[in-house]
């Protein structure tokens, strides 16, 4: 049964290639319960595994029926938000996932198509982010490992099954946190700066 009041589900990654923190993962765990645009926020760690990830986040699809899906992921060495257009169907890892997988050139999903675009209206996204200080922009790729492989089956999943029909979903790059490297983004800026992803998503 889906919820009474409408739910916005975020998604973030637990830490991946030796790590111990991820951005993506701390930030949606700061806005969990918290009401943006009459929605109230839902927030889901992800394991940063090929299958896995995705098998977490269908379950949580089909019990929350949410509204609105961002997943979040860091992507060291990008400045700024990435707001993601596509979503293309390969996985082609350059490091081992947290399971120790390390697929090569494979399909998220033979026979599906080649790629979906996002259906968040990116640019008013990166322009609401822009009008509070944020550096954003629209990115063009999400690379080929477990982020690109969560964004495909979910676009996937917006566009074939019946019970997704009219929720909006998209994938959001964020950067590493200052003490992890450069360029770096404060916590609570990353956190700001997913409100607005959500506010802007659900107004526009
Ligand atoms: N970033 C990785 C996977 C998990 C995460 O936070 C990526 O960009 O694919």
């Amino acid at each position: 049964m889906p919820p009474d009041q409408p739910t916005v589900l975020l998604t973030g990654f637990d830490p991946f290639a030796g790590a111990t923190r991820n951005p993506s993962r701390e930030a949606v765990q700061a806005l969990h319960g918290r009401v943006l645009a009459g929605h109230r926020v839902q927030a889901l760690e992800l394991p940063t595994v090929f299958g896995a990830a995705w098998d977490t986040l269908q379950t949580a699809l089909a019990t929350h029926r949410p509204a609105l899906v961002v997943c979040v992921g860091q992507a060291g060495g990008r400045s700024g938000f990435h707001i993601e257009r596509v979503a293309i169907n390969v996985d082609d890892a350059t490091l081992p996932d947290n399971a120790g997988q390390q697929p090569h050139n494979r399909p998220v999903l033979p026979g599906a198509p080649a790629a979906y675009f996002s259906s968040l209206p990116l640019h008013a996204v990166v322009d609401g982010l822009r009008a509070q200080g944020l550096p954003a922009e629209v990115s063009n790729s999400a690379g080929t490992f477990v982020c690109n492989h969560v964004f495909y089956c979910l676009m996937h999943a917006l566009a074939t099954e019946p019970y997704m029909q009219g929720t909006r979903g998209g994938f959001v790059h964020v950067p590493w946190l200052p003490e992890q490297g450069s360029p770096g983004m404060a916590l609570a800026d990353v956190v700001r700066g997913l409100q607005v992803v959500v506010e802007v998503s659900l107004e526009g």
